[in-house]
């Protein structure tokens, strides 16, 4: 019998924070598709799937969290969340703030926040507030208020948030029968990689899957504190959604590289960049910011760290039409021609 996708409360009920009294806010997230790279396979010699988040309601996989954190909001009787965000946490919060009917107000880098995001933000509408600095110090400032005023964190350091994330790495499992053999995945303020460790040792514990990913977090090179060993006071990387110099999840971002015998490190915006264009002609469209978990990938193939036939997953975790602009600099001028059938085959060369 047909049966449509519930969101990932009530999908994974039984392993989230929710009772029966929890009022449930989904817009149906998760359920996002995973599909094999052939290209990124045969060149590995690995076999190679990408886990598109972009699919998600609001673009990103921040919508896997933010359904539980403003659920949890609502039961606790929060009238107003806040969260600090270089756009996805933004244009999430907002949405399904809206959903909900309580207020959002969103603290966003001045003039950092790509045109999708913002887009998104506002349309669900959210109070934009535009802080002067970087996003670091946006969420030192929504931590701030949000310990003096009666206003919700929703930002990954509130805890449903990382909770409501681990489902990806449930669904990975549930996907392939088994955990992959190496996970890769991009790391900003660390909150994700955290929560998909959580997902992962979860299932492991419970004997739904017997061997855990090697999980492989990757930082953009001008923004990458965990790999220096130290905050970034002036993070850059045209991967906007990464550009944090001090992530809030650092240390549960170590923990999980090293249980898992993984690593977290940095590939560099040309990598970014190569790797976004890569992925793009295959189909899948994602920002930049995502395309680091590839970029990570071909890094980990050209030093050979990757047992031939491994099972690897990468997470592209936010759409592409988030941040069209790399879509469209460097791309060749469309031609111009008459509405003419024959002047189309010409151009073409047909
Ligand atoms: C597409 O929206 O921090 O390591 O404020 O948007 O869990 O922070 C976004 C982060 C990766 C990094 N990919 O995840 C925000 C924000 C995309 C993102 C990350 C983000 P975390």
């Amino acid at each position: 019998m047909a049966r449509p996708w519930r969101g990932v409360i009530e999908e994974y009920r039984d392993r989230l924070p929710v009772g029966p009294d929890t009022p449930v806010v989904t817009l149906g997230e998760g359920g996002t598709p995973l599909v094999r790279s052939d290209a990124l396979s045969d060149e590995t010699r690995c076999d190679v799937w990408l886990k598109y988040e972009g699919a998600n309601p609001t673009g990103s996989f921040k919508d896997r969290g933010m359904t539980v954190a403003i659920s949890k909001a609502l039961e606790e009787g929060s009238k107003a969340v806040v969260c600090a965000s270089t756009g996805n946490t933004s244009a999430s919060a907002a949405a399904y703030a809206g959903k909900a009917g309580v207020t959002c107000a969103v603290l966003v880098p001045k003039g950092k926040v790509a045109l999708g995001k913002m887009a998104g933000t506002l349309v669900h509408g959210a109070r934009v507030l535009e802080v002067e600095g970087n996003f670091d110090a946006a969420l030192e400032l929504a931590q701030d208020l949000a310990s003096n005023f009666p206003v919700t964190l929703v930002n990954s350091v509130n805890p449903h948030r990382l909770q409501g994330q681990k489902t990806a790495a449930f669904e990975i499992c549930d996907a392939l029968g088994r955990a992959p053999d190496v996970h890769c995945v991009p790391v900003g303020n660390a909150g994700n990689i955290s929560s998909q460790w959580l997902g992962y040792s979860e299932y492991l514990n419970d004997g739904v899957i017997h061997e855990p990913p090697r999980l492989f977090g990757f930082q953009a090179a001008g923004a990458a504190p965990i790999v220096e060993g130290a905050p970034v006071k002036t993070p850059q990387t045209i991967a906007s959604a990464i550009r944090i110099g001090n992530p809030a999840s650092w240390d549960k971002a170590l923990a999980a590289a090293k249980e898992s015998e993984g690593a977290i490190l940095a590939v560099t915006d040309r990598e970014i960049l190569a790797a976004y264009r890569r992925i793009a002609r295959e189909g899948m469209f994602a920002e930049p910011a995502s395309a680091a978990s590839v970029a990570g990938l071909l890094r980990l193939a050209g030093e050979d760290r990757l047992p031939e036939g491994s099972t690897i997953v990468c997470v592209l975790t936010g759409h592409g039409l988030k941040d069209p602009e790399w879509a469209i600099t460097g791309a060749a001028h469309p031609p111009s021609i008459p509405a003419d059938a024959h002047a189309v085959a010409a151009e073409l060369g047909l």
